[in-house]
């Protein structure tokens, strides 16, 4: 398959080749395994991972094919559900035996030519994708079009020693009618494809129109090679132009953001980084280049880099943080585990130093839980949503920066995550998904890229002998560990960007070099380099106090010297623990209800240094609404209670009576004797999507044309039932509602809502209150007979602010947003408390004025506020929140 390169070929090659041959050298160089490590012990751990992945596949074979998945603890098949919202599922699972494709090219990769040539057998006879299943673009093109593709280029290679004699191109005849049915996702004004098409009739009328960057931008590798396997150039096209269409719309901060509408190209979440939504957008901006040898993805690729080291990475030069595409404000405190890949993506592009920092955060994490928890904060240093579904990220930057450094640290490393793969997820029928890393309890599902990427990365860690590592073919892995081969032939040889001499453009790529990439700030501080053993990670120390600082904390550090207040609901109180927030200014609290604050008594005031585990500093102040404070710090400062808020009230236009409503524990309060007058309406939705009373569910998004001619401005009534009720309101919220009211499904009563289990900070900026079942039926009815299909309502707060009085606790005058409030402990003036009527846009009266619906999105008081959006490609219940500014 791979000719001889000329040399002016050569040349236009070189980066690839520079970083390839590093890498070949590296391990070529010793025929002895690297110190720390005997060979003998590192074929061992190689074989234990072939051990692992066929426990795994043998038991996907045995009990779970011709289904998707594997349930391990239970030894059986998974397939999708008939839940349209179940996304987590149903993206991935198309009926297609996903496993057993997703696992094609890990056999030759693992040397076993029979298994291969069986599987390869088995997908021919079994697999047909006309198929009556709606599936993500994303995930079907990274896991089933890459491994197909990935397949197909083994199967005929004429050299490398897994060519099939019978082999007549059948896996590509399937990639490519795969490719077409996923081509009508691309018919968008901006070419940015809708995230999800059903294999047998395309995109759906009612298809949501938001799809995150990784999800629009992580296609090109597969659908590149698919055009120039099959020799049209559509495929290419089409991925191409998306990737280039989303990067066309990043910020004067050279960032993009997370979430983007792909009917008119706005951002609907303007949240920047490198974790859930964003990450692979990146890295095939990278890997295209690396693949293709196009330079106009490099260019674009140094720019995104400075973009990320300038303003996502932080000062201490090892966090990369969630912040505001636009104004670089910092907007959440977690790291997602998908961004572990990054620091893989950084040695392929040749920064090794900032690579190896970050990877050494991620394994500090690891080491923490013998796994790595979907998203940790590192403000609490603590997981907030603890499961690990087996991901491959910080095993595939461990393999890159062995391959790299051949520093034997890293062998270690992979010897700790065979040993807890063993320890913490293998179960009797396979590897099982940690639902929870502290308490180590499983979940009943084997994702594919278990098999697929995570076990491939490890095996290749120890394989050092793998014919990857010598591979003469342009090639890379895919964000799902596909190897893709393109042998010159293939390449773009006209591409437009491609310079015809390196004298042409000192930034050819002929005369391209790597980057000096911007050293760790501790590296700047002439710190003497870090000694190290053998046993010891190739950072400095510094890094590494640093680490220890993020991972473990001072928290008892913090601690000392403080008054530690919990401030306890009053008994029968419908608040749950408060929801926190970070946000410019500090923390934003909805309420002080369940939290414990640290006090420390500055003199004449006090002020509160630590929330819980949050350590505050010296200029953050924590931002309380009203209805959050209507608590009575006793004079002794050592309890303090909350009251329950009282009922607020709907006004319907043609009832008689007053409607009682239960606000809900996450959201915006109604100050006393407010009033937002507004119009309620009850959106169309499908019978599965709808109540017993015919009320819509709002468990996902509501169609652009809906939120734009129905939803937008107005109340929107819903039902109980189907998702969680901050879901309902997160989907009205993003539709453009100003408050939802929703009706209950069952009994008489009404009580304050909750938001969803996994949600750990309060991202409504709409109010949501509860109305009874009955009441909910007679609103349904009211409008439906309604000529214009809504009704006016009022929405009117408690009759009375919860007043503390009294020497300690709050006393309270309004001026406009922010109220003259002084929060006292033990009689003296909290310095750093304020409080703050309601959540809003500053400037603006009213509910009506909370929201600026433009994009899709609420802005609430600039600098305090916050938004939300739930992830497209964070499987899990993700729900990102960001500044507003
Ligand atoms: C895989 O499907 C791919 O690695 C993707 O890029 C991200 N998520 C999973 C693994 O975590």
């Amino acid at each position: 398959m791979a000719g001889p390169i000329a040399a002016s070929q050569q040349r236009r090659l070189l980066p690839l080749l520079l970083l390839l041959a590093l890498a070949i050298a590296a391990f070529q160089a010793s025929a002895v395994s690297a110190a720390g490590m005997t060979r003998e012990r590192r074929l061992q751990l190689r074989d234990k991972v072939k051990e692992q992945f066929n426990h795994g596949y043998d038991n996907y074979m045995t009990h779970a094919f011709p289904h998707d998945e594997l349930n391990p603890v239970t030894c059986t098949g998974r397939s999708r559900d008939s839940n349209p919202d179940n996304w987590n599922v149903n993206d991935v699972l198309g009926n297609f035996s996903l496993t057993l494709i997703d696992s094609l090219d890990a056999h030759a990769i693992m040397g076993d030519t029979k298994r291969f040539e069986d599987a390869v057998r088995l997908v021919i006879r079994h697999v047909n994708f006309d198929l009556d299943s709606r599936v993500q673009v994303f995930e079907v093109t990274i896991r089933v079009l890459g491994a197909l593709l990935s397949a197909h280029t083994l199967a005929v290679h004429p050299t490398i020693g897994f060519q099939i004699p019978w082999y007549a191109d059948e896996l590509l005849v399937l990639a490519r009618d795969l490719g077409d049915r996923l081509m009508p996702a691309f018919d968008t004004p901006t070419g940015i494809p809708w995230p999800r098409v059903n294999l047998r009739t395309g995109v759906l009328p009612y298809e949501a129109a938001s799809t995150c960057s990784a999800g629009a931008g992580t296609l090109l590798l597969e659908f590149g090679v698919l055009s120039r396997l099959t020799g049209d150039p559509k495929y290419e096209a089409a991925a191409k132009h998306a990737l280039l269409s989303v990067w066309g719309r990043r910020s004067p901060l050279d960032l993009i953001g997370n979430t983007i509408n792909v009917l008119d190209g706005k951002w609907i979440n303007e949240l920047a980084g490198i974790g859930a939504g964003i990450d692979s957008f990146y890295e095939y901006l990278f890997k295209s280049y690396v693949l293709f040898g196009e330079s106009e993805y490099v260019d674009a690729w140094d720019v995104a880099y400075q973009g990320l080291i300038k303003h996502v990475r932080d000062e201490r030069g090892l966090l990369y943080k969630t912040i505001n595409m636009n104004t670089g404000a910092l907007a959440t405190t977690w790291m997602d585990s998908l961004a572990a890949f990054f620091p893989g993506l950084q040695v392929l592009a040749g920064d090794l130093k900032n690579a190896a920092a970050l990877h050494q955060l991620y394994f500090a994490i690891w080491t923490r839980y013998s796994a790595l928890p979907e998203r940790f904060d590192f403000n609490t240093r603590a997981p907030t949503i603890s499961s690990y579904p087996l991901r491959p990220e910080l095993i595939e930057s461990t393999y890159m920066l062995y391959l790299a450094t051949r520093d034997p640290w890293y062998l270690e490393v992979g010897e700790r995550f065979v040993n807890d793969f063993e320890k913490m997820a293998r179960v009797r029928c396979g590897f099982a998904s940690l639902a929870d890393v502290e308490a180590g309890t499983h979940e009943d599902r084997m994702e594919s890229f278990f098999l697929s990427e995570t076990l491939k990365y490890l095996y290749l860690l120890f394989d050092e002998e793998n014919f990857v590592h010598t591979l003469h073919d342009n090639h890379v892995f895919t964000t799902e560990g596909h190897l893709l081969l393109l042998p010159y032939s293939l390449q773009n040889h006209q591409s437009a960007s491609a310079p015809t001499s390196q004298s042409d453009n000192p930034k050819s790529i002929g005369t391209r070099v790597c980057p000096r990439y911007t050293p760790l700030p501790s590296e700047r501080r002439s710190k003497p380099p870090n000694t190290k053993s053998a046993n010891s990670p190739p950072v400095a120390s510094e890094t590494m106090d640093m680490i220890e600082l993020l991972v473990a904390g001072t928290r008892q550090e913090a601690r000392e010297g403080l008054q530690q207040v919990r401030v306890e609901p009053a008994e029968g109180s419908r608040y749950t623990p408060a929801r926190i927030v970070q946000t410019a200014t500090g923390l934003l609290l909805s309420h002080l209800a369940g939290v414990t604050l640290g006090i420390a008594d500055e003199g004449p005031t006090y002020r509160v240094k630590t929330v819980n585990e949050i350590v505050l500093s010296a200029t953050d102040t924590i931002t309380v609404p009203a209805r959050g404070v209507a608590f009575l710090v006793s004079a002794d400062g050592d309890s303090a209670e909350f009251e329950a808020s009282p009922l607020i009230r709907l006004v319907v236009e043609g009832l008689d009576k007053e409607l009682p409503l239960a606000l809900a524990t996450y959201g915006p309060a109604l100050a006393s004797g407010e009033r937002i007058d507004a119009r309620i309406v009850s959106p169309p939705a499908a019978q599965s999507e709808r109540s017993k009373a015919g009320i819509a569910l709002g468990c996902t998004p509501h169609p652009v044309d809906v939120a734009a001619s129905l939803i937008e401005g107005n109340m929107l009534l819903l039902s109980r039932g189907g998702c969680s009720f901050s879901e309902k309101t997160a989907w009205a919220e993003i539709a453009g509602a100003i408050g939802v009211v929703i009706a209950n499904n069952q009994g008489s009563g009404i009580f304050p809502m909750a938001p969803g289990e996994n949600v750990t900070v309060d991202t409504a900026s709409i109010p949501s209150a509860m109305v009874s079942a009955r009441e909910g039926a007679m609103l349904v009815q009211l409008l439906r007979k309604s000529a214009s299909g809504s009704l006016k309502v009022q929405l009117l707060g408690p009759d009375e602010v919860g007043d503390a009085g009294g020497e300690g606790g709050v006393v309270a005058a309004v001026t406009g947003e922010v109220l003259d409030t002084r929060v006292q402990f033990g009689g003296r003036h909290v310095s750093n408390i304020r409080v703050i009527r309601s959540w809003r846009r500053k400037g603006e009266g009213g509910m009506a004025g909370r929201r600026d619906t433009r994009g899709g999105r609420s802005l609430l008081e600039p600098g305090r506020g916050f938004w939300c959006m739930r992830f497209c490609c964070a499987r899990g219940p993700a729900v990102s929140c960001g500044v507003v500014t």
